[in-house]
């Protein structure tokens, strides 16, 4: 059974195709118009091992607000759409994933109720590139809404803006992976007691 997802969104401000499948081997084409999100994206699908399609057209000309935050809301949808019932996977994943002087931190439960606690260190560069280092919160509050998951994720110190949100962006992917991978003694389970994910 294909464990896929396909998410097109379309409004006055952007236009978004996003593709993902979480058996992949972590196969990436991705294009937002934001240099250092696409470098973003493409760490999230080769650390989780999705292979990943993601097409915006955002309204870049008055800045990168909305093509970011409409492409993390694809997002969150195609991976809830790609997770279906849920049945026989771990439900929880985390990782600790440094990145020279930074380190993130990031726990998730595929729980269906969309959830961030995010922590990141004071006083970080405000741009790398095009993108607005404020808008990582952002992205995260976007995906979570969507894909309806609880998702913590901590930087507890890190200098390097490009260091510090890098290493969120891989430590989220492996704790997807973990989460969505399917649990070879749950089989058929559905990983709740409540009956519903
Ligand atoms: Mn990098």
């Amino acid at each position: 059974m294909s464990r896929t997802g396909r998410v097109e969104r379309t409004t006055k401000e952007t236009s978004v195709l996003v593709e993902i499948d979480l058996d992949g081997t972590g196969k990436t084409d991705i294009s937002t118009g934001v240099g250092f999100y696409d470098h973003m994206l493409d760490q999230l699908g080769r650390h989780g091992l999705f292979d990943l399609v993601v097409r915006t057209e955002g309204d870049l000309h008055i800045d990168t607000h909305h093509t970011i935050e409409d492409t993390a809301l694809a997002l969150g949808a195609a991976f809830r759409q790609a997770l279906g019932d849920k049945v026989g996977v771990y439900r929880f994943g985390n990782c600790t994933v440094p990145l020279d002087e930074s380190l993130a931190q990031v726990t998730v439960d595929l729980s269906g109720r969309p959830y961030l606690v995010h922590t990141e260190p004071e006083g970080m560069a405000p741009m790398i590139g095009a993108y607005d280092t404020t808008m990582t919160r952002h992205i995260l509050e976007s995906f979570v809404a969507q894909a309806q998951v609880a998702l913590h994720v901590h930087v507890p110190y890190g200098r390097n803006a490009h260091h510090i949100v890098e290493c969120q962006f891989k430590a989220l992917a492996r704790a997807l992976r973990y989460a969505s991978e399917p649990d070879p003694r749950a089989a058929g389970i559905l990983p709740s007691t409540k009956g519903a994910l």
